[in-house]
């Protein structure tokens, strides 16, 4: 019970030793130079060769993005500047810098956007190719909560003036290599069809020392290991969901149902071509060889084991990925799907490692949504699920072994039609035409809950009480007047230095204030205060490591800012899938494959929660775009539901066991996510059995007595007790409905303490 003396209040100076240090600016860096994906090396012209000439262009090189903006966003004092980190480098003999584009950019007028490029002289291309060096161009790009992005130039797409750059310098010569430091999917076909690009390295958004791994990286101090987690194709309208992505502001309709990223690539005819990098791919600087292939069924599980061969030069990491290939059947099915994936220790040349990855069979059933073969179940359709392993899902070997279903269907999981819509007309089958859609009825259940009758007492146990086990927590709850439940489903401003509110607080009754703080990229501090702490690699670099020990790496170091800084709460992993390229908040966000998604952010969330700091799972669920995000409608069919958008938040929930999930602004199937009983007490706390406590998002425009009654057990930042007041006097609410949702809240809190 290290934390109840401390809980809600400020940290003395001497307690916050590890906040913004030098030891987790080095862990921020390793773990961004194992996310980023090398694209691209032709000639090898990388690694950098000891003592290459080399200079840098683009305004990023002095203006790096560090992540995004919004509620993500983390205050760190000096950010590396790839300049400053290729000065380093120069310094340890490792490269010969042309210093003046430092100063050239640096000396700019103030940069507007982003993307302002201002025209370069042509003698700083010459001077490059007079040493025979490599010019490095760094392209940035960033986007924020609240906004989405856009398909245009300067965004999705190079502007002019960066296109005139990459043009000036590829006309002079072609040992070019390219630095992506963006927060999500760009168009890369300028990359792809240029030959005068020899390198790319995707760098995404590294953190307070992203341009360090950058240099390391490039100069051969790290090997590339990353492999893609989301597809990137050669144009935004590729996507299977950009033609209706903005239709309306009110609504946001998943035509393209399972099809999403490699699944509609790699499935329908035609798209294919479309693709500039497939998911999972990455290159490294050395090659590997993977062997002695076996894959066999051991009762219901599928094991593969792999031998993976360092057959090149430089020491490096590789990734087995594992997918099956299921038969197309009565429901249609992904042409590949991901089953496991495990990353190799780095390997020095010659060396091997076997790699083992086990799953279930059951994971390769498909929801049938319309009772084609058996309705509301999971389901194994006969025929021969394929196993592949590879390093990409296009380099995959047979493994030779099948999963045989003998009958017509195996039905794996029977459930119940939940969360299903009302006018989604049409959806994509695997050939990629549409079927017709039925119309399903909102459905708003309302359960009895236990009364919890109050029992007045003039000397109150408290918290502790029932944390030293004096009192059952019932107890306990029957002690607390309406008004005092009504207040504990709330949240309350805090004494911290976050910016978000805390959860609890009641001196009567010794609840102590448990206060939150955002976000994925590490602590963020209330703005304006000058405390700032380490700013760690986006969530997507961090699920293009495929290395859950990165996973854990970034969650240790947050963690452990958040508790030295007296904060219990820490709202994340943000897992919503990587549906289209323009959602603002894809850099806060994993992959395209709920699977990767679901497996990187459970080892955050049992890291975090080792160190007694809770989660908070978000958005909760198909939060897939910014605009309009508090009213929009997200309507979609209940196969793609639970099979790629809320898949990745069931693996959490059954192997990390989140304390807190956190519901989204959004409408689920006409219903918003706060206030949707199916989904919350239905398919997360019915189906998967979820024990935890459920919070909005930050001010939510659901009716609040639906919310408890859905089983969203507090309103954040805090509530107008008053309506809670009036539901319960008006009897559209029960004390029972107030106070199962506060014994939720008060068990999070007594873990905290
Ligand atoms: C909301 C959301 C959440 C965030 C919360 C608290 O706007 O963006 O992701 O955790 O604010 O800042």
């Amino acid at each position: 019970m290290s934390r109840y003396n401390r809980m809600n209040t400020f940290p003395p100076l001497s307690q916050t030793v590890l906040t913004a240090s030098a030891e987790h600016k080095r862990l921020s860096r390793w773990a961004a130079a194992q996310g980023a994906v090398l694209l691209k090396n032709e000639d090898n012209i990388l690694p950098l060769a000891k003592g290459r000439t080399v200079s840098l262009f683009g305004r990023a090189c002095i203006d790096y993005q560090k992540g995004g903006q919004g509620s993500g966003e983390v205050w760190s004092y000096h950010i590396t500047t790839l300049f400053e980190a290729f000065t380093e480098k120069m310094r340890e003999g490792k490269v010969n810098m042309l210093t003046y584009p430092g100063h050239f950019y640096g000396h700019k007028v103030i940069y507007e956007k982003v993307t302002d490029e201002p025209e370069i002289p042509e003698f700083m291309v010459n001077d490059v190719v007079g040493a025979d060096g490599v010019a490095i161009i760094m392209i940035g790009r960033t986007s924020t909560e609240g906004r989405d992005r856009t398909a245009e130039k300067g965004d999705f797409y190079l502007t002019d003036a960066e296109k005139a750059l990459v043009d000036a310098v590829c006309a002079k010569t072609d040992n070019v290599v390219v630095v992506l430091n963006v927060g999500g999917m760009i168009d890369t076909s300028w990359i792809t069809d240029n030959p005068r690009i020899k390198g790319a390295l995707l760098a995404w958004q590294g953190g307070i020392d992203g341009c360090g791994a950058i240099a390391d990286l490039l100069c051969g101090d790290e090997t590339p290991s990353g492999k893609l987690c989301d597809t990137f194709a050669r144009e935004f309208t590729d996507y299977p969901s950009a033609e209706h992505f903005n239709d309306s502001d009110d609504y946001l309709k998943y035509y393209e149902d399972v099809y999403v990223g490699y699944r509609y690539f790699e499935t329908v005819p035609g798209a294919a071509e479309k693709v500039c990098y497939p998911f999972g791919f990455g290159l490294s600087y050395t090659t590997f060889e993977m062997s002695d292939v076996k894959a066999e069924q051991n009762g219901d599980d599928i094991t593969v084991s792999v031998k993976v061969t360092n057959t090149g030069d430089y020491a490096g990491r590789e990734v087995a990925q594992v997918y099956y290939s299921a038969p197309q059947g009565v429901l249609g099915k992904p042409r590949y799907e991901l089953a496991a994936f495990r990353k190799t220790k780095k390997l020095a040349p010659g060396e091997s490692e076997v790699l083992s990855m086990t799953y279930p069979a059951e994971q390769m059933a498909s929801y049938d949504d319309l009772g084609k073969l058996k309705a509301s179940a999971y389901l194994l359709e006969k025929g021969d699920y394929k196993v592949f392993v590879g390093n990409s899902v296009r380099n995959l070997t047979d493994t030779g072994f099948a999963y045989e279903v003998k009958e017509d269907f195996r039905v794996v999981e029977q459930l119940s039609a939940r969360c299903r819509p009302q006018n989604l007309e049409q959806r994509m089958l695997s050939d990629g035409s549409f079927e017709e859609m039925p119309s399903f009825p909102l459905n708003r259940p309302h359960d009895k809950q236990p009364d919890f009758t109050y029992k007045p007492t003039d000397k109150p146990y408290t918290l502790l009480d029932v944390y030293e086990g004096r009192c059952e927590l019932d107890d306990f709850i029957c002690q607390m007047t309406d008004d005092e439940l009504i207040y504990i489903t709330g949240g309350h401003e805090g004494k911290s230095f976050s910016d978000t509110s805390g959860m609890g607080g009641i001196d009567r009754l010794g609840i102590p204030l448990s206060n939150t703080s955002d976000g994925p990229a590490g602590v963020r501090f209330r703005t304006g205060l000058g405390m700032c702490a380490t700013s760690w690699p986006c969530a997507t670099l961090v699920a293009c490591s495929w290395d859950l020990e990165v996973a854990k790496t970034v969650a240790l170091g947050g963690a452990r800012e958040m508790d030295e800084n007296n904060l219990n709460i820490w709202l994340t992993p943000a897992i919503n899938i990587h549906r289209n390229p323009l959602c603002g908040r894809n850099f806060e966000y994993l992959s395209e494959d709920p699977l990767l998604a679901g497996k990187i952010a459970a080892e955050e969330v049992r890291t975090m929660q080792s160190l007694g700091i809770a989660c908070s799972v978000k958005h909760f669920a198909c939060n897939n775009k910014e605009t309009n995000r508090n009213k929009s409608d997200s309507i979609i069919s209940e196969r793609a539901l639970r099979e790629i958008y809320l898949k990745a938040f069931e693996i959490v929930v059954k192997e990390a066991d989140p304390w807190t999930i956190m519901t989204s602004y959004n409408k689920l199937n006409g219903i918003y996510t706060s206030a949707n009983y199916e989904l919350i007490t239905g398919i997360l706390r019915g189906e998967w059995g979820y024990k935890g406590m459920i919070t909005t998002d930050w001010v939510t425009l659901a009716v609040p007595e639906e919310e408890l009654i859905a089983g969203n057990d507090i309103k954040m930042p805090n509530r107008d007790n008053a309506v809670i007041k009036a539901a319960l006097n008006e009897g559209r609410l029960t004390r029972g409905d107030v106070a199962v949702c506060a014994k939720r809240i008060l068990k999070m809190i007594l873990k905290c303490m």
